[in-house]
């Protein structure tokens, strides 16, 4: 059977950059396994909604991933667009936002069904029903509507072998595009779930992955590069490793990771998001080993106040210790802040750029603390009557919310302009930092040499932060 499984990044500014979506790749993995023809519809680089209908043709399923609010509206326009090209099609939502909100998804978006969660099996189930004719009501993580009665079928456990699942379907991803357009690293997943309890970001992963975490052996994670590698006719590749937080596999897997990509003779040069308090100098050093140039750490604030009301469980000390470790071992560190939290005061945000400069990043993101539904810090907000904006979904993407210097949350100590004021001397600190750092300075030459363009608008951004703001202002 014909299934087309949709990105329907259509008409989107990208705040955080180009990405092809991984677990939407799985999936279509998954489905040819099972013996399913599929279509990838990757609206990244549409100019025109209907510049893909003919590949939609002849589909009897059509899933389209939704990852976030942030998004839905695109997801809609798309959604629609499809249902006039493939009227008698079983329209489907997956990812982490209906995973999240499933009846508010089918709400507001005409599908058929939801599919909560890790999709890989239930995918298959509803693609095989939908073949033979059967009915698909029982599928496990389905949810639909029934006479307007929202019905959630029981959820299956996730999957506990992460290395039988099958590797994202990359032959079907214009890499070439996604590299002209901005993308430097290919996204791989070495974990699914996350241990932790953050305020701003819990419970929301725990809908999709659960509310642990499951780890791929190094082997498995290897053979999927190898296969890349393959792929792309490469022996050197840049690589983001997307985990929530690959840092919780102990030092021996990376010692490991290390050893097979020697004895493959890969170069991975490779980047990852980490808690300050998940890392040591070993491991450090078995990362830089094998390929790591950068951690994004997440710092969020300089003050424990702040860090506590976060839950984040980590203190500044940890993150100076960590900064320390990766400038001994060559390993960029950035530090990943979120500023505008309505407990914040002056001092606290005094006290978070006087921690920036004992940690000497290399680089700085500044995110507006910002009231995602689906996350504690929402219902916080909500119940103590801090959320300002609960309805523009434009105000739900942290990442754009610093670029156009906007919030959704009410501050009782601070005005917004108090908090623009700090994310601009803290920009202009990075900027000071990406100038005056020799580290900076090599990889920045080095760039400019192979990769003009980048290096360009890389040195544009390091001006524009001197005058307060890093990012062009686009806004829709
Ligand atoms: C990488 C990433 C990005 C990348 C790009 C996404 C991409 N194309 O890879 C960038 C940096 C651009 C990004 C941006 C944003 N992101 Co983001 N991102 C992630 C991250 C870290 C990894 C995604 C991933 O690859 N996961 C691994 C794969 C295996 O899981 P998966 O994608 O969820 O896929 C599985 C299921 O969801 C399902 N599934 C997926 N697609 C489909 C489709 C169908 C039809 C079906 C049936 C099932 C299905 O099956 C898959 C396999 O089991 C996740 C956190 C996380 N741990 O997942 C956040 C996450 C998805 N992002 C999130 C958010 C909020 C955003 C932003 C709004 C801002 C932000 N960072 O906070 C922006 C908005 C981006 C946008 N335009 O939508 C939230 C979404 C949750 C929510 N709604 O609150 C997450 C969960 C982070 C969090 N901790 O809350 N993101
Ligand atoms: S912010 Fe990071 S560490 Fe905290 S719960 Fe989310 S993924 Fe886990």
């Amino acid at each position: 059977m014909k299934v087309a499984l949709v990105y329907p990044r259509w008409d989107w500014i990208e705040y955080n950059g180009l990405a092809e979506p991984v677990g939407l790749l799985q999936l279509i993995s998954s489905l040819r396994n099972a013996g399913h023809e599929v279509e990838f519809l990757d609206y990244s680089f549409c100019s025109k909604l209907g510049d893909l209908d003919e590949k939609a043709a002849g589909a009897a399923l059509v899933g389209v991933a939704i990852s976030a609010a942030a998004k839905v509206s695109r997801a809609d326009i798309v959604t629609r667009h499809l249902k006039s090209v493939v009227p008698n099609a079983v329209f489907l939502a997956g990812g982490a936002y209906p995973s999240i909100f499933p009846g508010k998804t089918l709400e507001t978006i005409p599908f058929d069904f939801v599919l909560v969660g890790e999709a890989e099996d239930s995918i298959v189930e509803l693609s095989d029903a939908i073949a033979n004719g059967s009915d698909p009501s029982d599928i496990r993580n389905l949810v639909y509507l029934s006479d307007s009665k929202l019905i959630e079928n029981p959820r299956r456990p996730v999957p506990a072998d992460l290395d039988a699942l099958p590797f994202p379907a990359r032959d079907v991803v214009d890499y070439d595009a996604y590299l002209a357009g901005g993308m430097s690293e290919y996204g791989m997943i070495t974990t699914r779930g996350c241990p932790f309890n953050c305020l701003y970001c819990k419970p929301s992963t725990d809908f999709i992955f659960g509310g642990n975490i499951r780890y791929r052996s190094a082997e498995n994670v290897v053979e999927e590069i190898v296969r890349l590698a393959e792929i792309r006719s490469v022996r050197k590749l840049p690589v983001f490793f997307k985990d929530d937080t690959i840092t919780m596999h102990p030092a021996k897997w990376f010692e490991t990771l290390r050893n097979l990509l020697r004895n493959e003779s890969i170069e991975l040069c490779w980047h990852c998001n980490s808690r300050v308090d998940t890392v040591s100098r070993e491991k450090i050093h078995l990362m830089a080993e094998s390929g790591c140039h950068c951690i994004s750490f997440g710092v969020e604030s300089g003050s424990q106040k702040i860090l506590d009301f976060y839950r984040k469980g980590t203190t500044p000390l940890q993150a100076e210790q960590a900064f320390k470790w990766c400038r001994e071992f060559g390993v960029e560190a950035t530090a990943n802040l979120m500023i505008g939290f309505p407990m914040e005061n002056e001092e606290d945000l005094r006290a978070t750029y006087e921690h920036l400069k004992r940690l000497k990043p290399d680089d700085i993101i500044v995110y507006f603390s910002t009231a995602i539904p689906g996350r504690y810090i929402h219902d916080w907000a909500k119940e103590n009557g801090y959320l300002a904006n609960d309805t523009n979904p434009e105000l739900l993407d942290p990442a754009r919310n610093r670029a156009c210097e906007v919030m959704n949350m009410r501050l009782p100590f601070l005005n917004l302009d108090d908090v623009i004021h700090w994310k601009r001397r803290i920009e202009r600190y990075r900027s000071w930092r990406k100038v005056s750092s020799y580290n900076n300075i090599r990889h920045w030459v080095a760039e400019l040499a192979h990769h003009p363009g980048s290096a360009t608008k890389k040195a544009y951004r390091v001006i524009r932060g001197f005058g307060g703001r890093g990012e062009d202002v686009i806004t829709k």
